[in-house]
C-alpha cells in the first residue's frame, strides 16, 4: 500500500503518514540504513511505473542517499522530498528555524499550561498556519492534518505531543531538547536542583540562576552538552518562562522525566 501512494502525484497527509509508518520500519524517528535503502529503490520503480520522471528534489536527494549506507533522514526531510499536499507542507514548513522560537511557539499553543500540546491545541496551531498562508481549507481536512500531525509525532502513543515529541519538527543542529533528553532526571532529583539553584528562594529562576545551572550541567555532562552553546540553551529555555520567570513547572519541561 505505501510504496503505491509513492506513485502518486500529490501525496495526502494520510498517505504520507503511512508512507512514513512503512518505511521507518523499527519506528525510532528516521528512516536510515536499510530502511533508506529500500525507500530509494522502491520510490525510484514507483515513478518509473507511474510515467513521472524524477522531480530535482528526487534526484538530488537519490545522488546524496543512494550510495550512502549511513543516510539518515527525518519527517522534516521525507516531506521535503515527497510532493506532499501544500497545505499539510505548511507545518513542516513553518519559520520554526531555531529553538527559541520552538519554545516560544510552544507556550503561545499550550494554552492550558498542562506541559502538552493536546489535539485541540495542534487544532488551533494548524489552524493558524493556514490563515497566515492564506491558504483555504475545511474542518475535514483540518481534521486530517491534526490527526495525522499528532500521530506522527505522538512517539508514546499518549494522544498529546510533550516538548521532546514535538521538538522533532527543529531541524538537527538547533535540536539541543534532544540533547536534554539524555539529562533529564526523575522529579524528586528535579526538584532538590531546582530548589538548590533557585538561589534567593523567591520560586522561579531568573536568568542568572538559571545560568549556573546550566554551567554545571554542562560540566556534568560534557559528553552531550557543550558549554560553548550555553546562551543558545539557556535563551531558548527562558523563552517557556513567564516574562523572565522560569517557575518549576515550566523548567520540568526539559529537565524533569516524565513519570510512567
Ligand atoms: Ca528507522
Ligand atoms: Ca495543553
Ligand atoms: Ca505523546
Ligand atoms: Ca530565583
Amino acid at each position: 500500500m505505501a510504496n503505491a501512494h509513492l506513485q502518486g502525484v500529490e501525496i495526502s497527509a494520510t498517505q504520507f503518514l503511512d508512507i512514513w509508518r512503512h518505511y521507518d520500519n523499527d519506528g525510532n524517528g528516521y528512516i536510515e540504513g536499510k530502511e533508506l535503502q529500500n525507500f530509494i529503490e522502491e520510490l525510484q520503480q514507483a515513478r518509473k511505473q507511474a510515467g513521472l520522471e524524477l522531480t530535482e528534489k528526487m534526484k538530488a536527494f537519490v545522488e546524496e542517499y543512494g550510495q550512502n549506507a549511513d543516510g539518515k533522514i527525518g519527517i522534516a526531510e521525507l516531506v521535503q522530498i515527497l510532493p506532499t499536499e501544500e497545505n499539510f507542507l505548511l507545518f513542516f514548513r513553518q519559520q520554526l528555524k531555531s529553538c527559541t522560537e520552538f519554545m516560544q511557539t510552544w507556550r503561545r499553543y499550550d494554552a492550558d499550561h498542562s506541559g502538552y500540546i493536546e489535539a485541540e491545541e495542534l487544532k488551533s496551531f494548524l489552524k493558524d498556519l493556514l490563515q497566515k498562508a492564506k491558504k483555504s481549507y475545511d474542518d475535514k481536512k483540518l481534521e486530517e492534518y491534526t490527526e495525522t500531525t499528532l500521530k506522527i509525532f505522538d512517539s508514546n502513543n499518549d494522544g498529546k505531543l510533550c516538548l521532546a515529541e514535538m521538538a522533532r519538527l527543529l531541524p538537527e543542529n538547533e535540536n539541543f531538547l534532544l540533547k536534554f533528553q539524555h539529562v533529564k532526571m526523575p522529579a524528586k532529583e528535579f526538584n532538590k536542583i531546582f530548589e538548590l539553584y533557585d538561589q534567593d528562594g523567591n520560586g522561579y529562576m531568573d536568568e542568572n540562576e538559571l545560568d549556573a545551572l546550566l554551567k554545571d550541567l554542562c560540566e556534568k555532562n560534557q559528553k552531550v552538552l557543550d558549554i560553548k552553546n550555553i546562551s543558545t540553551y539557556k535563551n531558548a529555555i527562558m523563552a517557556l518562562s513567564d516574562g523572565g520567570k522560569l517557575y518549576r513547572t515550566e523548567l520540568a519541561l526539559v529537565l524533569c522525566a516524565e513519570e510512567n
